[in-house]
């Protein structure tokens, strides 16, 4: 076989692989990749998922797509022999960051896993010019700037498909554009992107900023540009239904060309609204069928038997809901088909607070993908009991046997094969490779959680994880790691909910009592990965303050042996990599009701790190599977939050008035070590913001947060072996996080696909 993959890789770079540079190789794989990917594409029999995201956050595809096909271990070689290695070619890939986190991570994990599955399922979604930007930190700051991740060489493929799509009256050609989706040992399915070929890079101005009227050339320019004002929003809703459109159009066409007569739609296709982005494709495709012939009636039912909604989030602020003018102006043409499911709805119940067009004319999209849909799902447990019991419990009584749960999951092909392959290959040598197709079998590792050697040897995998990441870091950032030291990740988006300031306001009460002789049970090198999104002025006060602690604390030569605060630049799927398998502890704090399901939790479990983390979302699984002894679990429940919130009487300043230590943390912020190397205005936000508003309710749970993480220092320090224990226990029970569990319940009980 080699050989054949060394002629073919020679014949792509066109001269003998030992002169060609990294970028012909690069070239080459990404043909033989998709040369090879083709002989997998598999044909459709029966129905077909259309999985529609605003969102796939892929990340790196090379490596991923050999491992998949099968080529990894021949590739590396083949390379190798003549002076290349793969880890070299790989840094020329740029990453697709077409997504802003969990969302989108979710949907490129799904691909693969249906892929895996042999399950007949594409990806719908736009192809960004920009990714989500660019994160450098300079003063103290984040700055922002273009991620231009597209060059000519994409693994995204022109197509000679377009279809119409009228936008504001004039209509524009959506051109298809293809990636190839390779499963593990499985089929290839296809990732459709739609772009405009108007778009140019040009109009980018100063930093991120741009013409946002300019449509012909903006429309696909930025994931998710700044809507902070009027033309910002209005340029959210042109993407979103030249995605549904064109989605749609390619959809009818591909069910056409199997024998749908479209009446039978829902036996050719089933369609997995991916949140509220992609919610105009109800009406649209109602709209399209209408053109055929179809009448209306007919044409919502169709639609609803087709069509399923997941939710992600119960932030009132990210549920969408659009003006009506806004739409007006958009999609004129899809404004009397909502007016017409709006009246529908209204016949189905008196209830005002389930309508469609409420009574300032906004469009609440999530009602109408409940109404008009036939399933409606949370990501974890937790998550969809609180949609059912308050969120959205208006609907659950109106429709209660459309809710159900799936709980997320992630790949293992990349969230352990890829980004640890030691540890993959000591699990191998102990189980056998069955767990690399079905992740239940690592259940098998419990079987050496007594075996003193299995466990010096895991510990010895971590030590050379977090050495990797260290080198890593020298050489991006220029920062030495203590690597004698226990790793804790915080790596998610930067929001209040997530409550980075908890785990700030942790570290600046650890820095005191190390400066008040308290020396702690171990040295504690914490990380953060997150970007802020570029209009949310507390986030980027909270990374303020913390690059700002940084600073204090490796300027501070009685704290620095035992404390290290590292902020990684520009997190990214490529550096979820590097850190996840260097982490001893996963923190996992949001406020308890807040973080729909978490899917980092799940990789830094996977990668054998202990959870620090609040009941919420998916750790409440998490825990149930390792037992309480295998977690630190703190604080409020979702139960005491919700409470609190309702009865509206949560008051900041008394928490930090009657807590000492909680007192002294937040003053910390403006005081003078923090001035010499901060700036007043943001730290003073920040210290004003927790002390009269902390709509997070970060005070409450800060006691219980010191307490459980010194007790989780404690335990690391003092019994390393049966720490380790712990994490082989968490790895073990990993295999109900696997997407590849998550899709296939998806396909029980939504799909049914092939059938
Ligand atoms: C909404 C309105 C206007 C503009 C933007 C948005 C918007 C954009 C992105 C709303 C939400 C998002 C992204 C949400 C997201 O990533 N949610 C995460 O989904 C994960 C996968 O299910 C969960 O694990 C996380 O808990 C959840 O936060």
């Amino acid at each position: 076989m080699s050989i054949f993959i060394k002629d073919e890789l020679t014949q792509l770079c066109g001269r003998d692989l030992s002169a060609a540079s990294g970028t012909e190789i690069y070239h080459a794989l990404l043909e033989l990749i998709r040369r090879q990917s083709e002989k997998r594409a598999a044909a459709v029999t029966g129905r077909k998922l259309y999985y529609i995201s605003a969102e796939f956050l892929i990340g790196k595809l090379l490596s991923n797509n050999l491992i998949n096909l099968g080529l990894y271990d021949e590739v590396r070689s083949v390379l190798s022999e003549a002076g290349h290695s793969l880890g070299e070619i790989e840094e020329i890939e740029p990453e697709p960051s077409l997504g802003n986190g969990g969302l989108g991570r979710l949907a490129a994990c799904f691909l693969d896993s249906l892929a895996t599955l042999n399950l007949p399922g594409d990806g719908i979604g736009l192809r960004y010019h920009c990714g989500l930007f660019h994160q450098d930190f300079k003063n103290g700051l984040q700055n922002e700037t273009p991620d231009l991740w597209l060059e000519p060489h994409s693994a995204a493929q022109a197509t000679d498909t377009v279809f119409p799509v009228s936008l504001a009256g004039t209509t524009y050609s959506a051109r298809l554009y293809t990636i190839p989706v390779t499963g593990y040992e499985g089929r290839t399915n296809t990732l459709n992107l739609f772009d405009l070929d108007t778009v140019d890079t040009a109009v980018i101005e100063d930093g991120i900023s741009f013409d946002k009227t300019d449509i012909a050339r903006n429309l696909t320019l930025f994931l998710y540009p700044d809507d902070s004002d009027d033309n910002g929003r209005l340029l959210r809703i042109y993407q979103q239904y030249f995605m549904v459109s064109a989605g749609a159009q390619l959809i009818l066409k591909e069910c056409e060309e199997r024998g749908s007569n479209y009446h039978d739609l829902a036996d050719y296709a089933a369609i997995q609204i991916n949140d509220t982005h992609p919610s105009m494709v109800i009406p649209e495709l109602i709209r399209l069928l209408e053109e055929k012939g179809i009448d209306f009636e007919e044409a919502v039912q169709i639609v609803t038997d087709t069509c399923a909604y997941t939710n992600h989030t119960i932030l009132a602020e990210a549920l969408e809901k659009w003006p009506i003018a806004f739409l007006e102006k958009v999609v004129p043409q899809l404004v009397p088909v909502i007016r017409k499911l709006d009246a529908l709805a209204r016949t189905r119940t008196e209830d005002p607070s389930t309508a469609i067009i409420d009574g300032q004319d906004l469009v609440h999209m999530a009602h109408m993908d409940i109404h008009f849909s036939h399933s409606t799902n949370g990501v974890a447990a937790l998550h969809t009991e609180i949609l059912k019991e308050s969120e959205l419990k208006n609907f659950y009584t109106l429709y209660p046997e459309k809710f159900n749960n799936k709980t997320n999951g992630i790949t293992f092909r990349r969230w352990l094969m890829k980004c640890n392959p030691s540890l993959t290959k000591e699990i191998e040598e102990l189980i056998g490779p069955g767990f690399r197709k079905d992740a239940a079998e690592l259940e098998k590792l419990l079987a050496f959680t007594e075996n003193e050697e299995v466990l010096t040897r895991l510990g010895e995998i971590k030590r050379q994880n977090k050495e990797a990441l260290a080198q890593w870091l020298k050489q991006k950032q220029g920062i030495s790691l203590q690597t004698n030291a226990m790793f804790s990740i915080q790596s998610k988006r930067l929001h209040e909910y997530k409550r980075q300031q908890l785990n700030l306001l942790f570290l600046i009460h650890q820095y005191l009592e190390i400066k008040a002789g308290h020396k702690p049970s171990t040295a504690l090198v914490s990380i953060f990965g997150a970007k802020a999104a570029p209009a949310y002025v507390i986030a980027k006060d909270i990374i303020h303050s913390l690059l700002t602690l940084s600073e204090v604390i490796s300027n501070d030569p009685d704290v620095s042996p035992w404390m290290q605060l590292v902020f990684v630049e520009n997190y990214n799927v490529t550096a979820a990599e590097r850190m996840i398998p260097a982490c001893d502890l996963s923190e996992q704090i949001s406020l308890a009701s807040k973080e729909a399901s978490g899917t980092g939790n799940m990789k830094f479990m996977l990668n054998g790190a202990l959870t620090l983390g609040t009941m919420d979302g998916a750790n409440v699984e998490i825990s149930q599977a390792v037992g309480a002894e295998n977690i630190y679990i703190f604080g409020q429940s979702s139960d005491q939050v919700i409470h609190r919130y309702a009865k509206g009487d949560y008051c900041a300043k008394d928490w930090y008035e009657s807590d000492p230590n909680l007192k002294r943390a937040i003053d910390f912020l403006t005081g003078e070590e923090m001035l010499k190397y901060g700036h007043k205005e943001h730290l003073e936000r920040l210290k004003n913001e927790l002390i009269h508003k902390d709509w997070f309710q970060t005070l409450p749970d800060f006691n219980a947060y010191v307490v459980r993480k010194q007790q989780a220092m404690a335990d690391y320090a003092c019994n390393p072996s049966d720490w380790t224990r712990r994490a082989l226990i968490n790895i073990a029970k990993a295999g109900f996080f696997s997407s590849d569990r998550t899709i296939e319940e998806y396909n029980r009980d939504i799909w049914h696909l092939g059938e």
